[in-house]
């Protein structure tokens, strides 16, 4: 792997501060990146037998950083989260902290060593929070290596994958989780939950990519099936997953797939093949990383980050656990999905964009995914913006574009952050963040200028 030198020498002046410390303090994010970074922060610092406590938040809030000083730590690790707030961290009054982030560099760290790919001029999309944390592992300790498959998931969680593939220092990391032993790479359909959904359920919940008539459509996706003669159920009676398909079965439903979005005038077939990831530990649970991942977004946004972690870190009976917790996860989801789709939260045309205001009604946990699923069934062609209370006096907001729509998300939360305080950032389709109640309808305002 090529680690540029700058960036090395921050990994290495982590990990000699980290041999210094006795207990450690590990405070990470709250999605699959955070949690798959605070897995490995986890993991290496109860190897090299430390005391450890480890705590999962939404922010470096003020609120999280009185917490902190409270408790009085000599050391703290932050992972996947810090980079953004630095002059929050540089509240904290511990002897050491360290940062291992990826996100975009706001302030200066004043005490401490602040290891971020962009202070060595990578991008953040090219390595995850879990993976700066599992290179500062590695740092430690050799043996650190068998975590790699963690920063893989962390990669996934935090869609930095290039049509489902591996790009830069992430690229490195897959490989040595490959050499460990821990994963294994194939490539396949672009199809979710390949080992663990009926291969029509699967073809109805992906919608990248997007198949039209199927996509979204329960009976589209069975008559599809039937259509190229493929049974839905094994000889036992259970349903037919990806995995089950016979070599013969899966080329016929790919070429089937690329010639349905072809008369439809998507003209990619790249798109539709993508790196699959088997996982070869965790006792046979979790098996597809991209299950894992998703399985460890659903934690955090249900507050049960802390049991993530323990089930990342191989604790079996916080693995059950948290199978449970993507079960109650799924259930909350599609109620809010339902109320939506009922009129029971109503859904506005306003200038540029659809609003769903889930203030009262939609957690801000869950506002950025059902405007993720909620863009491409009834945003037709429209932005879709979401409005969620969040703590703090502060309403968080989420936007999500259709495909192929001319206006990037990140760069216009970017402009908007010139004239008013948000605390967030995006992508090309996706974007979100933290803004202050009474400025809400100021920043719809702001947007309106710029989608309409
Ligand atoms: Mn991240």
């Amino acid at each position: 792997m090529n680690i540029p030198e700058k960036f090395e020498e921050l990994l290495k002046e982590a990990s000699d501060r980290f041999r210094q410390m006795e207990r450690v303090r590990i405070v990470s994010h709250y999605d699959a990146d955070g949690i798959s970074s605070a897995a490995i922060a986890l993991a290496a610092s109860l190897r090299e037998g430390k005391k450890v406590h480890h705590t999962i938040v939404k922010q470096i809030r003020p609120d999280v950083v009185e917490m902190l000083n409270q408790g009085s730590y000599e050391n703290i690790i932050f992972t996947d989260l810090g980079s953004g707030h630095l002059s929050s961290v540089n509240k904290v009054d511990a002897e050491n902290i360290i940062v291992l982030d990826h996100h975009n560099i706001s302030g200066d760290l004043e005490r401490g060593v602040h290891v971020n790919p962009h202070v060595a001029g990578l991008e953040e999309d090219t390595i995850s929070g879990a993976g700066v944390t599992y290179l500062f592992s590695r740092e430690v300790n050799d043996k650190n290596k068998d975590l790699s498959a963690l920063a893989v998931v962390g990669a996934i969680g935090d869609i930095q994958e290039e049509n489902w593939k591996m790009n830069g220092l992430n690229k490195g990391i897959m490989k040595e989780a490959v050499e460990a032993g821990h994963l294994e790479k194939g490539e396949g359909l672009r199809l979710f939950g390949r080992l663990s959904r009926p291969v029509h359920k699967a073809l109805q919940y992906t919608s990248r990519p997007h198949i039209p008539g199927v996509s979204e459509s329960e009976s589209g996706a069975v008559q599809f099936l039937s259509g190229l003669d493929i049974d839905l159920k094994n000889g036992d009676g259970s349903w037919k997953k990806l995995v089950d398909l016979g070599e013969e079965e899966k080329k016929r439903l790919a070429s089937a797939i690329i010639k349905k979005r072809a008369r439809n005038g998507v003209e990619e077939p790249g798109e539709v093949f993508g790196n699959t990831y088997t996982l070869h530990c965790f006792n046979g649970r979790f098996k597809d990383a991209r299950e894992l991942s998703t399985a460890m977004n659903a934690c955090g946004r249900m507050e049960k980050g802390e049991m993530g972690v323990l089930a990342c870190i191989g604790d079996d009976e916080a693995m059950e656990r948290v199978e449970s917790i993507v079960k109650g996860y799924k259930r909350t989801l599609g109620k809010l999905i339902r109320s939506v789709r009922n009129g029971d939260v109503e859904l506005e045309n306003k200038d540029g964009f659809n609003l769903l205001d889930g203030r009262g009604s939609i957690p801000e946990n869950f506002i950025g995914t059902v405007c993720s699923i909620l863009q491409s069934d009834i945003s037709e062609g429209v932005a879709l913006v979401g409005i969620s209370e969040s703590e703090n006096s502060k309403a968080k907001v989420s936007i999500r574009t259709p495909d192929d729509f001319d206006i990037n998300v990140g760069e216009t939360l970017e402009e908007i952050s010139n004239e008013i305080d948000i605390d967030g950032g995006g992508h090309e389709s996706a974007g979100g963040g933290y803004v202050g109640v009474e400025e809400v309808e100021d920043f719809l305002n702001l947007l309106s200028k710029r989608l309409s």
